[in-house]
């Protein structure tokens, strides 16, 4: 072939559904046909990097699973949704493997939330995205252990008090597990410390960090231990609310299972989840795979020549592949688009199926042709396309 042809790009072309689509598995997600007949090969050299967007795909299907069980509980225990954008950050920078994972993993997290602290999501979304807001992700003051035992164990409480009078006026999360959680929580701050938290407003809160132990046992203690300092209200769902000055952050140890445990046993125990929020690391971007949605990249049509001989006639094939041991592992044949069908529905069709006017638009567009990006979303289009919807929220809470 000649290279001038295409001026060095690739006869390819690539249909995606709309960035942020929620979809059910097992539908076509993107399809990609070569252009040009004497490159028929270049859809499988493309198919390594692009099956790699299992990877935002799969962080960001788990992140708003996550969502929904949030607002769920957050629902149930509180009557509204209010800052549920802020009840899941992104603890994960460290526990990846390279900045490119913390950077793609990250910018799809926050797809479905706001809080992060693994920055490098956020270049990912202004260079290849772009907001409304001057930022996507926020995060706050925040202690890390070492600026506590810096102080020396007999300092705890000389630390928490310097790093509070630090931030006056903003929110700020203090780790408090250094050597006990529970007395950090009984005594440094429900009575060492207790006037200046007193003194804080709803929109500067000391937001308490326990870091180790059961999850849940542990958040529900430290909620026991702080309930009796600083005394609950009762919201008006008949839930505990700690005072608007002190919030608790849960960081450690929770993915999606810990987290539904961790909601659950906070409804049972009569708390409301609007003050708590919770932090993932390598959960939310790292202890995934592939496998856990199973994305895979198939070949399901080619146009041969007939058997190798040269006739002139071109000849379709529709190709599929359905290995005998597993069922699941059979893949789809001939051209594929995809529609909604009249109930909402999703619905690959196959074998060029969607052609037929019967079916509707094929919701599978065009992003990619002959070496030219021919459509983007901007990372608002993104989360629109991929906020929780009416009917799902009906559908949690019965
Ligand atoms: C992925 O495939 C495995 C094995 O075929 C199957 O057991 C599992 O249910 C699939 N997972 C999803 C999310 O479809
Ligand atoms: C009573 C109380 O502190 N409520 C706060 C709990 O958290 C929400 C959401 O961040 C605040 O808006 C409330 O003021």
């Amino acid at each position: 072939i000649n290279p001038a042809k295409y001026n060095g790009h690739l006869p390819i072309e690539i249909k995606a559904v709309p960035e942020g689509s929620v979809i059910p598995r097992g539908n076509v997600l993107f399809t990609v046909e070569s252009t040009d007949p004497e490159c028929y090969w270049l859809t499988n050299w493309v198919e390594t990097i692009l099956v790699q967007i299992w990877y935002p795909i799969t962080v960001a299907t788990n992140s708003r699973e996550q969502k929904k069980i949030l607002a769920k509980y957050l629902l149930e225990t509180s009557g509204n949704l209010e800052g549920l954008e802020y009840k899941l950050h992104d603890f994960g920078y460290r526990g990846v493997s390279s900045q490119e994972t913390a950077g793609i993993g990250a910018s799809a997290h926050l797809v479905n939330f706001k809080g992060t602290d693994t920055v490098a999501g956020i270049g990912v979304i202004k260079k290849y995205y772009g907001t409304k807001d001057p930022v996507p992700g926020f995060s706050v003051p925040a202690a890390e252990h070492s600026t506590i035992t810096a102080w020396g164990k007999d300092h705890e409480k000389d630390a928490f008090e310097h790093i509070i009078k630090q931030f006056p006026s903003v929110p700020v999360s203090i780790v408090s597990d250094s050597y006990d959680i529970y007395n950090a929580c009984e005594k440094i701050w429900g009575e060492d410390l207790r006037a200046l938290i007193e003194m804080r407003s709803a929109d500067a809160p000391l937001v308490v960090r326990p870091d180790s132990g059961n999850p849940l046992d542990t958040v529900l203690k430290v909620l026991e231990i702080l309930g009796k300092k600083f005394a609950p209200k009762e919201n008006s769902k008949g839930f505990k609310v700690l005072p608007p000055y002190i919030r608790v952050i849960q960081g450690d140890g929770v993915d999606i299972n810990t987290l539904q445990e961790i909601v659950e046993g906070m409804k049972e125990h009569r708390w409301s989840i609007e003050n708590i929020s919770f932090g993932s690391g390598g959960a939310l971007l790292q202890k995934l795979t592939r496998d856990l949605l199973n994305c895979s990249f198939k070949c399901s049509y080619v146009v041969t020549n007939g058997l190798g001989v040269r006739t002139g006639l071109f000849r379709d094939v529709n190709v599929f592949k359905d290995p005998v041991a597993d069922p699941n592992k059979r893949s789809k044949k001939g051209r594929l688009s995809l529609h909604r069908t009249q109930s909402g529905d999703f619905v690959t069709l196959e074998e060029g199926k969607g052609d037929l006017e019967e079916y509707g638009v094929d919701l599978l567009h065009t992003v990619f042709r002959n070496g030219k990006i021919v459509k983007t979303y901007t990372f608002d289009e993104v989360r629109d396309n991929a906020k929780l919807k009416e009917s799902e929220l009906e559908e949690l809470l019965h």
